[in-house]
């Protein structure tokens, strides 16, 4: 009786499966972003912790911890989430984030999010524990766009019921932000979900204390150098990064030059703008919901305003994105636009004419904002 049992123990662990060892699929709770301090208005484009090690089986919790910023928790067949980019997200591929509105069915001649990239891959699963996507090893599973909400946040669950391997999150929206998840046999061990978020928790706190700052300061630098004939250029950033943190602010201190003087303004890893006068966040959104019907567009708020759900669209609106043909500063309420900057791009505003104006970011709205004082 007694040996029988020791034959039948044995058996088991020669395959790997130990009575007890092979628990029920547990849940792994991952964070996208997180909070700033008060006062700070910066975004964590990335996954904490940034790997993960999970039995078949097991789900991930992708939650979302930001305050506003749109991310995809998106599982793709790649160890290497940086390669599966290349491969899938440059122009005309099939995840690419923005696509002309002609190769999703559009006639308006503008851009547009990837209805791939800001749909779920599939709308029945995903969103609570009980109801998980399934990812194969094989297929990509996306959540689709998703902003971060503190009042509710989202979150996208995900069956990992790939073969035993390497594979992926990533963010289809910011390049960088990805999580690399170890898939393991049943018997293996792994550490436990509250193990996982433990660690996560440390690696938030480095993101904030460290590079957070970095970003800050980034942000808040702002370097005087004369030229000719007594004429300076004023150099600061459209925003701070360090390390996947982003510091979506312009410097809280005004910025004062003289008539002549200019102001260039560097992109960042980050896409920002820098445009005149502060209502322009209202007035020119940086995107626009719509059905996408023949001929002009219909505004709408969510899927569910169009007479066909696929019809709806999130459009770049090209007044935001581009720059304006002027760039100088001649009146505080005339509409002055840098268009989308990031690195390595940059904008020069040119002071004509005395008087305050504020510069604000259209895709990070007023909290990114800043004044440049003019004195003749
Ligand atoms: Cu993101």
């Amino acid at each position: 009786m007694r040996k029988a049992f020791f034959v039948v123990a044995a058996a088991l662990l020669v395959l790997g499966a130990v009575p007890g060892a092979q628990a029920a699929p547990a849940t792994y709770t991952v964070k996208l972003d997180g909070l700033a301090p008060k006062g700070d208005n910066w975004s964590f484009l990335r996954f904490f912790p940034a790997s993960l090690t999970v039995h078949r089986g097991d789900v991930v919790d992708a939650a979302w911890a930001g305050a506003g910023a749109p991310h995809t928790a998106t599982v793709v067949p790649d160890r290497y989430p940086e390669r599966w980019r290349r491969q899938n997200q440059g122009p005309g591929d099939p995840w690419s984030f923005v696509v002309p509105d002609s190769a999703a069915g559009g006639d308006d001649n503008e851009l547009v999010i990837n209805p791939a990239v800001a749909a779920p891959s599939d709308p029945t699963c995903g969103s609570s524990a009980s109801t998980p996507c399934a990812f194969d090893g094989s297929s990509v599973v996306n959540s689709g766009f998703e902003f971060g909400d503190p009042t509710n946040e989202p979150a996208f669950f995900v069956k990992m019921d790939a073969p035993t391997g390497t594979y992926s999150f990533v963010c289809l929206v910011h390049p960088g932000m990805d999580l690399t998840v170890h898939v393991v046999s049943g018997g293996a061990s792994a550490p436990t979900p509250a193990q996982v978020s433990a660690r996560g928790a440390r690696q938030f706190k480095k993101a904030t204390q460290v590079w957070g700052e970095q970003a800050d300061h980034q942000a808040q630098t702002v370097v005087s150098g004369h030229v000719d004939a007594g004429h300076k250029v004023v150099t600061l950033w459209a925003g701070g990064y360090s390390h996947n943190v982003s510091a979506d602010e312009f410097p809280d201190t005004p910025i004062t030059v003289r008539v002549g003087d200019s102001v260039q303004i560097l992109g960042n890893f980050e896409i920002h703008t820098a445009t005149i006068p502060a209502s322009s966040v209202d007035s020119v959104p940086f995107v626009t919901t719509q059905c996408e019907v023949a001929g002009a567009d219909t505004p709408a708020t969510s899927p569910a305003d169009c007479a066909d759900p696929t019809q709806f669209q999130i459009a770049l609106n090209p007044q935001a994105i581009a720059p304006t043909a002027s760039l100088a500063l001649s009146n505080p309420n005339t509409f002055v636009n840098s268009g989308l900057v990031s690195a390595p791009s940059s904008t020069v505003f040119t002071a004509e004419k005395a008087g305050t104006y504020t510069i604000v970011c259209l895709v990070h709205g007023p909290a990114m904002s800043t004044k440049i004082k003019v004195i003749g």
